[in-house]
């Protein structure tokens, strides 16, 4: 009896897994690479899709300080997001940046210490450490469910897309951006991207 209990649990449990990671019947995957600029690899682009749905915030968001390294050095977070700024080396550092036109700055924090920002606009947000020169990040902040950041070719997939116009953007740290307005269609939708110097 127990046994059979247990089973019944079991399998619902799995199959409560299996809508999980399901794809919605009526959304697709926008997928594609992004061109190397010159001699510039296109990793950690950010690609997003604006269209009708507004996003919430994100339940966590961390950028981590390690070795001297703000990780991860790009990230995409939603407007309203708070994102935490722990400091996990063995020095201080000042985690600052220049949001919305006006600067913020964290202030000198030790190990095991955290700091924490509401970004509630969107925009980019560079972020530097006034003791260490060499530090740098970015948070590209979106009001959009639809985005990821590529990898080291360059290649991105955003997934679970509503078909639709939107207007796709892509940025990258060097400079380099793109946006225009696209058709996404049913079944997997490919792109080539090529960014221009803004
Ligand atoms: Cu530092």
């Amino acid at each position: 009896m127990r046994t059979t209990l247990c089973f019944t649990v079991a399998l619902g449990m799995a199959l409560c897994a299996g809508v999980g990671v399901s794809k919605p019947a009526d959304t697709t995957d926008f997928s594609g690479q992004v061109a190397r600029f010159g001699k510039v690899s296109a990793k950690e682009c950010v690609v997003y899709l604006e269209g009708a749905k507004r996003a919430e915030p994100l339940k966590r968001a961390v950028v981590d300080q390690r070795s001297k390294v703000f990780i991860p050095h790009v990230s995409v977070i939603t407007r309203g997001t708070t994102v935490q700024f722990p400091n996990n080396d063995s020095v201080f550092h000042n985690v600052f940046a220049y949001y919305d036109a006006k600067k913020f700055d964290l202030g000198n924090y030790p190990r095991g210490a955290s700091r924490s920002v509401t970004f509630d606009k969107t925009g980019v947000v560079a972020i530097l450490c006034n003791i260490h020169a060499e530090m740098s990040a970015y948070i590209l902040v979106v009001d959009t469910p639809y985005y990821t950041v590529t990898d080291s070719k360059g290649r991105f997939s955003i997934h679970n897309v509503p078909p639709g116009e939107y207007t796709l953007h892509a940025w990258h740290e060097s400079g380099f951006a793109l946006q225009k307005r696209i058709a996404v269609k049913m079944g997997q939708t490919v792109a080539s991207l090529t960014l221009t110097k803004e």
